[in-house]
Formats: structure tokens, C-alpha cells, sequence
């Protein structure tokens, strides 16, 4: 299928082959677009780069959302090699780590903030520089989780934050409307990445999903790939200011008695 050709993404938050980043990047190059990736540091630079030849990308720019001249300095260079773009993909977040091990009631000032600048500001700047660069529309995208609206425990102060993201993209949307641009979220079941290694209990979580979750299983990069193709493509204009759940339907089930009787 060639839902994106003709189509420029910018992606951003690829570290390594198993980042949703890269699983989206993967779904875009086969859906025929032209692909734009950044990466957080100097240190990954090295792993990024062998991907991005992969998917037939030469565009791979070091960029630290933390750092207004480095965002400011990717755009320009976007602006220079591709003129416009028509998709981008927020696939950013972090917290210090002993933010996602103890009590959320514990959380720091500097703690919070930290976790609202890279995972949610992130979002807003982003989209500001992609605005100018989407003059016939477009559509941005980002990843959440279900942690934003309920308490998970130990996902605490990334939990505030993608509560914050899911609003920015409701505030987004409304703004950004007007002149063609969708502003959508994917809220994603849980998925071992580089993130999700650094998590004590994570691979508990991966081992209980699957009973829980009504299609009986963990979602995959692929799951998040056809999800974001869709969202980013024009088989998805009328949609806008969308939270997307791809978790196999477990946030839509209640009480979960574990029954025998399966198939
Ligand atoms: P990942 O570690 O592969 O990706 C996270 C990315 O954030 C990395 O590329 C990292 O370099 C980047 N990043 C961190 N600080 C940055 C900074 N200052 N500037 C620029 N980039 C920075 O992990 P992932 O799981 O693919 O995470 C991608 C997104 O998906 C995140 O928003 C995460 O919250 C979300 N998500 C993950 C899961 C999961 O279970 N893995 C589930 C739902 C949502
Ligand atoms: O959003 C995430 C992960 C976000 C994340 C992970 C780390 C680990 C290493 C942000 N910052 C950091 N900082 C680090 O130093 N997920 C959705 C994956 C995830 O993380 C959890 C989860 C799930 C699911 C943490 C606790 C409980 C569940």
C-alpha cells in the first residue's frame, strides 16, 4: 500500500531497532514516504545511522528537545533539504529514573519538570517549527499511555506528563486545525524498548498482558506502524485531537476473571 507517497515524515525519538519510532519509520518507508530522522545525542548517532540507510533516509540530525537552538537548528536544515514536510512523529519522553521507582508522592520539583520539559513541552515547540513547514496541511503525531488516566503504578510522574501530552494534543488540534494540520495520539500497550528496559517489573508486565488484554497478546512495532500510517495518511482526514488506543482493547475491559474456557 502506498498510503504516504508523495509525503515527507521528520521523526523523531528513534534510538535503536526496537524504539516505536523506528517501528513507525519502518511503516512509513513501506507505505512510500520520504523519511527525516532525529536523535537525542551524539551517542546514538551511531546506531541511528546504519537504520536511516535502511529505509533509503540521508537526513539524520542530532537534536535535544531540551535545547530551543537545537530545534531551532533541525528545522532549518529540514527547511533547507525538504522545503515542506506533511507528517511528524513525537516519539519522546523522559524521567529521572528514580522518579519511576519509588511513590509518586515523592516526586521533585526538579523531578516533574524535567519529565514536563522532554515529554510534553517537547510537543509544543515541535509542532511551532513544523507549522510553518506544513503550508498544505499535515499531520503530527505522538505516543502515550494508558498511565495517563489511570494510576499504573510506578509510571507516577510519567503518568502526570502524558496527561499533560494527551491535552496538548486536544489544544494543538484546536489551534492548528484551521490550516489543515491533525494533531493525534497513539496510546500504546506496553512494548520492551530501551525505555521500558530501564523498568524494574517490566517483563512482569509483558507476561501478564496478554491474559488481560482482550486479543490475547502484546502489541507490536508493527501494531504501533499501521496504527501511525494510518493516522499520518489521508485515509484519517476527518480525525483530529484523537487519543488512538493499539493495545490489544485492554483499556477497554474492567474486571478480568481469568477463565479457562478459551478460543
Ligand atoms: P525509546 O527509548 O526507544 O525512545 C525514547 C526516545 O526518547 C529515545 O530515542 C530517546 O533518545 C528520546 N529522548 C529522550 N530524551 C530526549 C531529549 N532530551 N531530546 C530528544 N530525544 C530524547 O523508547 P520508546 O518506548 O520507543 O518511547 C517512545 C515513546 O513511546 C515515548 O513517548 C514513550 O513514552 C512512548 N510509549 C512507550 C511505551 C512502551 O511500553 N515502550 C508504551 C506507550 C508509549
Ligand atoms: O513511557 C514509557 C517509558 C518512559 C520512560 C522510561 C524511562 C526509563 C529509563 C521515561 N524515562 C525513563 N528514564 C529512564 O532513566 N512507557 C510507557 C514504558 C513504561 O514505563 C513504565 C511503565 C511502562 C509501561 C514505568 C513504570 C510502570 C510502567
Amino acid at each position: 500500500m502506498n498510503l504516504l507517497e508523495g509525503k515527507t515524515a521528520l521523526i523523531c525519538g528513534v534510538a535503536n531497532d526496537r524504539s516505536i519510532a523506528w517501528g513507525i519509520t519502518r511503516a512509513f518507508h513501506e507505505a512510500g514516504a520520504t523519511i527525516a530522522l532525529s536523535y537525542a545525542g551524539e551517542k546514538l548517532e551511531r546506531r541511528v545511522r546504519p537504520l536511516a540507510e535502511q529505509v533509503d533516509c540521508d537526513f539524520v540530525e542530532n537534536c535535544d528537545v531540551s535545547s530551543d537552538e537545537d530545534i531551532k537548528q533541525l528545522f532549518t536544515k529540514v527547511k533547507q533539504k525538504f522545503g515542506t514536510i506533511d507528517i511528524l512523529v513525537h516519539a519522546i519522553a523522559f524521567a529521572n529514573r528514580d522518579d519511576l521507582a519509588g511513590q509518586f508522592v515523592d516526586t521533585s520539583r526538579e523531578g516533574f519538570l524535567l519529565a514536563q520539559n522532554i515529554s510534553v513541552y517537547s510537543l509544543i515547540a515541535l509542532s511551532r517549527e513544523s507549522k510553518d513547514l506544513m503550508p498544505n496541511g499535515g499531520s503530527i503525531l505522538t505516543l502515550s499511555y494508558y498511565g495517563s488516566e489511570k494510576a499504573v503504578p510506578k509510571y507516577n510522574v510519567m503518568g502526570v506528563a502524558k496527561a499533560g501530552l494527551e491535552s496538548s494534543v486536544r489544544y494543538l488540534a484546536s489551534d492548528l486545525g484551521p490550516k489543515g494540520i491533525r494533531v493525534n495520539a497513539i496510546s500504546a500497550g506496553p512494548i520492551k524498548t530501551l525505555s521500558a528496559s530501564g523498568i524494574k517489573d517490566f517483563r512482569s508486565m509483558l507476561n501478564t498482558f496478554p491474559s488481560l488484554a482482550p486479543l490475547r497478546r502484546n502489541v507490536t512495532l508493527e501494531d504501533i506502524g499501521g496504527a501511525a500510517t494510518f493516522l499520518a495518511s489521508d485515509a484519517s482526514a476527518g480525525v483530529t485531537g484523537e487519543i488512538m488506543y493499539v493495545d490489544a482493547g485492554y483499556n477497554t475491559v474492567g474486571l478480568s476473571l481469568l477463565e479457562k474456557d478459551e478460543g
